[in-house]
C-alpha cells in the first residue's frame, strides 16, 4: 500500500482549499461537493485509483468519472494535485474563465485526466456503465495483459434521480460489469435543500434489487472508505456501489451540511473560518511543498505499472499486438475502402429495392466481418432496425466476446453507454431504435456531438412511410431537430448505394456523430452506375440532371428521392426542365465551397424540396422564392401509400407547387 509522507486530512484539505479558493475567485461554483468528497477522493486517488500522470491516454489506465460534473473543481484540484502536466496552478486560478481548462463543468479533451463531458446529471454515471463494458470487450478480444481495469464513477443524489441512472444501473447489473465502481455521495442534500423534500427511495435497496454489491462507509473515514474499496474490488460478478455518507462543504463552520454550500461561493468570512477548522493555514492556491509532493508521490504510483503494461505489450504477438493499436487508435482496417466499394460496386449493377434499414443491415454485414471493434446494438428493437449482423454473436454476462448487445428498452442509457463506449476507445459504438425515439436520446446525442465522439445512432422508421403505427411513432420534426445540433451529421440516404456511402462517412469521422435515418419501406435503386466517388461525401449532389438549360431544382432526400423523380418525368413531359438534387447530409453540404452549393442547387432555377417531415429549415435551400412539399402537423395510423395521398406528398403536389411557382 502507497505510504504518503503527510496526513490524509492534510492531503483531502488541499482539495478542499483548492476548490473553496476557485470559486471565491470566479465568483461562481460549487465547493460543497468538492469539500464533502475531497476524502473519499483522496483514498482513491492515493491508494486505488490506476493511472499515470506521464501517460495519462495509457489505454489500460482506471477510467474516473466525475458524474457529479458540478463538483469540477474536486476534479482539477485532484489532477493538479496528481502531477497531470496539463492542470496547473494557473488553470485553477483561472477556474470557469474563457479559454481556460477549467471550464464549469468537466469537459471532455480540455484536459488530460478528464474522461468525459459532465454536467447534465446522470450521463456520467451512464457513460462509466459503457466504458465499464468496452473494458470487458476488448478484455474478451485481448486478454487480461493488456486490458484489465476498472471504471470509477462519482455519483451524486441528483445522478441517482434523473431517469437515466435507472437504465444504466440496470444494464450494468444484467451484464454483470464488476469492474465498475459507483461512489455514491450520499449528503442528503441537493440545490432545493433536503432532498427529503422530494425523494423517499432506498437507494441501496434499488442498487441491490439491480443485482449490484452495496457497501457503506463513512466519507470522511478515511480507513472506512480504504475498506469499502477493497472490498469493492475483490473478484466478484456485480458491479459495486458504495455508499458514502458525506457532508455537504466539510468545513465550512455555518454553512456544512447545507444546500448554501451546494452551487455558491462561501464567502469571505465562511472561507476564513473553514480554514481555520481545517487547520489550514495557507494563502488561496498554495499548497505547500510537502503536501505537494506527497500528492505527486501518489500519481507517480503508476509509472511501474505503466512501464510493466508497455513490456507486455511490446511482448505480445506481433499481429494481435497491431490490431490492438489500430484498435486503440481509432483507425479503419485497411480493406476498409475496398468493401465499401465492392458493396457499392454490387448495388449498381444489381439494383435492389430494399427499406434503407434493410440497406444499412447488408452493410453492417460485410463490414463486422473486417471489423472486431464494432460493437452494435438496439434498444429492444433488432429485428426492425436491422442492426444484428449476420455474423455477431450476442454479448451476455460472462461472455464479452461477441459484439452485440441487447440493450433493452432502454434508448437513453444505450446512447450515453454508446459515449462511455467511444470515450474508453478500442470499440466504435452503433445502436439503434425508431428514428422517434431520438427524442429519447437526445441528451446522449448532444454530448456526443458536443465531445465529438464517433457513435453512430441507426435511426429507422423515418416518416410516415412506416405507416400503421400511427402518429406516436412517425417522426415529423426530428429531422430538423437533429440537424439543429452542431457537430452530428445526420443522413438520410436514398437507396443501397447511398446508405454504404453514409456508413463509410459515418465511421470515417472520428470527431462526428452520425445519425443515420433509415426507412421502413423498400426503395428503389437510385444510383444506378458505378462511381469509385463517395457521391454523398459532399452532402448533396445532381442525382439526375437535365438535358437542356435547367429551370427547375428538385431537392430531396432518402425516401422522398423517388417521388422527386416521378415529378422530374411528369415536368419534362410538359417540356419544363428539372433536375433532381439527392441532399443526404446538409451539415457536409453546407461546408462545400460556394460555387459547388450553386452548381449542386442551381444558380436561378426553381428549388422545391420533398421530404415526408415538416419543412422547418428547408427555406435555406429552397430560398424565400421556393416551395416546399411535406408535413404540416402529425401523422395518422393507416397503409403509407394512402398516408402520402393524405398528406399531399406526391408527384403531382411537387408538380403542382413548381407550377404554381414559375
Ligand atoms: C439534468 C440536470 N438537471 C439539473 C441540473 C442542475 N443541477 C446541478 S447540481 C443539481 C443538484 C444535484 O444535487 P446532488 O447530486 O446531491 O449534488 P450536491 O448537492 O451533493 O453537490 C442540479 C439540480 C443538472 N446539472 N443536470
Amino acid at each position: 500500500m502507497h505510504q504518503p509522507a503527510v496526513s490524509h486530512s492534510s492531503m483531502a484539505n488541499a482539495i478542499r482549499a483548492l476548490a473553496m479558493d476557485a470559486v471565491e475567485q470566479a465568483k461562481s461554483g460549487h465547493p460543497g461537493m468538492p469539500m464533502g468528497m475531497a476524502d473519499v477522493a483522496t483514498v482513491l486517488f492515493t491508494q486505488h485509483l490506476k493511472y499515470d500522470p506521464e501517460h495519462p491516454g495509457w489505454p489500460d489506465r482506471d477510467r474516473f468519472i466525475l458524474s457529479a460534473g458540478h463538483g469540477s473543481m474536486l476534479l482539477y484540484a485532484v489532477l493538479h494535485l496528481a502531477g497531470y502536466a496539463d492542470m496547473t496552478i494557473d488553470e485553477l486560478r483561472r477556474f470557469r474563465q474563457l479559454g481556460s481548462k477549467t471550464a464549469g463543468h468537466p469537459e471532455y479533451g480540455h484536459a488530460a485526466g478528464i474522461e468525459t463531458t459532465t454536467g447534465p446529471l446522470g450521463q456520467g454515471l451512464a457513460n462509466g456503465v459503457g466504458m465499464a463494458l468496452a473494458e470487458r470487450l476488448l478484455a474478451a478480444r485481448f486478454g487480461a495483459d493488456l486490458v484489465d481495469h476498472y471504471t470509477y464513477v462519482l455519483a451524486g443524489d441528483g445522478c441517482l434521480m434523473e431517469g437515466v441512472s435507472q437504465e444504466a444501473i440496470t444494464l450494468a447489473g444484467h451484464l454483470k460489469l464488476s469492474r465498475l465502481i459507483v461512489l455514491f455521495d450520499d449528503n442528503k442534500i441537493s440545490i432545493d435543500g433536503p432532498t427529503s423534500l422530494s425523494t423517499s427511495e432506498d437507494e441501496s435497496g434499488r442498487f441491490v434489487a439491480a443485482g449490484w454489491r452495496v457497501l457503506e462507509a463513512d466519507g470522511h473515514d478515511p480507513d472506512a472508505v480504504q475498506k469499502a474499496l477493497l472490498d469493492a474490488r475483490k473478484p466478484g460478478d456485480r458491479p459495486s456501489m458504495i455508499r458514502c455518507r458525506t457532508i455537504i462543504g466539510y468545513g465550512a463552520p455555518s454553512k456544512a451540511g447545507t444546500a448554501a454550500t451546494h452551487g455558491s461561493p462561501l464567502g469571505e468570512k465562511e472561507v476564513a473560518g473553514a480554514r481555520e477548522k481545517l487547520g489550514w493555514k495557507h494563502p488561496p492556491f498554495v499548497v505547500p511543498n510537502e503536501i505537494v509532493s506527497a500528492w505527486r508521490g501518489a500519481g507517480a504510483r503508476g509509472g511501474a505499472d505503466y512501464a510493466a503494461w508497455r513490456k507486455r505489450l511490446a511482448a505480445a504477438p506481433a499481429e494481435k499486438r497491431a490490431e490492438f493499436e489500430r484498435m486503440t487508435a481509432g483507425e479503419l482496417p485497411a480493406a476498409f475502402a475496398a468493401v465499401i466499394e465492392s458493396i457499392k460496386a454490387k448495388a449498381a449493377a444489381e439494383k435492389p429495392k430494399l427499406a434503407t434499414r434493410q440497406c444499412s443491415g447488408n452493410v453492417l454485414d460485410e463490414l463486422v466481418k473486417i471489423m472486431p471493434e464494432l460493437i452494435g446494438g438496439s434498444a429492444d428493437l433488432t429485428g426492425s432496425v436491422n442492426t444484428h449482423a449476420k455474423t455477431m454473436k450476442v454479448v451476455k454476462a460472462g461472455d464479452f466476446a461477441g459484439g452485440y448487445i441487447h440493450y433493452g428498452v432502454r434508448e437513453h442509457g444505450m446512447a450515453a453507454a454508446m459515449n462511455g463506449m467511444a470515450l474508453h476507445g478500442g470499440v466504435i459504438p452503433y445502436g439503434g431504435t425508431f428514428l422517434v425515439f431520438t427524442d429519447y436520446c437526445r441528451p446522449s446525442i448532444r454530448l456526443s456531438a458536443l465531445m465529438g465522439l464517433r457513435v453512430v445512432y441507426v435511426m429507422t422508421h423515418d416518416s410516415i412511410g412506416l405507416g400503421e403505427d400511427g402518429p406516436t411513432h412517425q417522426p415529423v420534426e426530428h429531422l430538423a431537430a437533429l440537424r439543429a445540433i452542431p457537430n452530428l451529421q445526420v443522413f438520410r440516404p436514398a437507396d443501397m448505394v447511398e446508405t454504404a456511402e453514409c456508413w463509410a462517412l459515418a465511421l470515417a469521422s472520428t470527431e462526428t456523430p452520425s445519425v443515420l435515418v433509415l426507412t421502413r419501406q423498400a426503395l428503389p435503386a437510385l444510383r444506378t452506375i458505378h462511381t469509385r466517388e463517395n457521391l454523398c461525401a459532399r452532402g448533396a449532389y445532381v442525382a439526375i440532371e437535365t438535358t437542356g438549360p435547367r429551370r427547375v431544382s428538385l431537392l430531396a432526400t432518402g425516401s422522398e428521392i423517388p417521388i422527386a423523380v416521378e415529378a422530374q418525368a411528369k415536368l419534362a413531359g410538359e417540356g419544363i426542365e428539372a433536375a433532381v438534387v439527392s441532399m443526404p447530409c446538409w451539415s457536409l453540404f453546407e461546408r462545400q465551397t460556394a460555387a459547388y452549393r450553386e452548381q449542386v442547387l442551381g444558380a436561378g432555377t426553381l428549388k422545391v424540396a420533398v421530404e415526408a417531415a415538416i419543412g422547418f429549415g428547408w427555406e435555406r435551400w429552397t430560398g424565400p422564392e421556393g416551395g416546399f412539399v411535406g408535413m404540416k402537423g402529425f401523422g395518422a395510423s393507416a397503409p403509407a401509400g394512402d398516408l402520402y395521398k393524405h398528406f399531399g406528398i406526391t408527384a403531382d403536389a411537387v408538380v403542382a407547387a413548381v407550377k404554381a411557382r414559375l
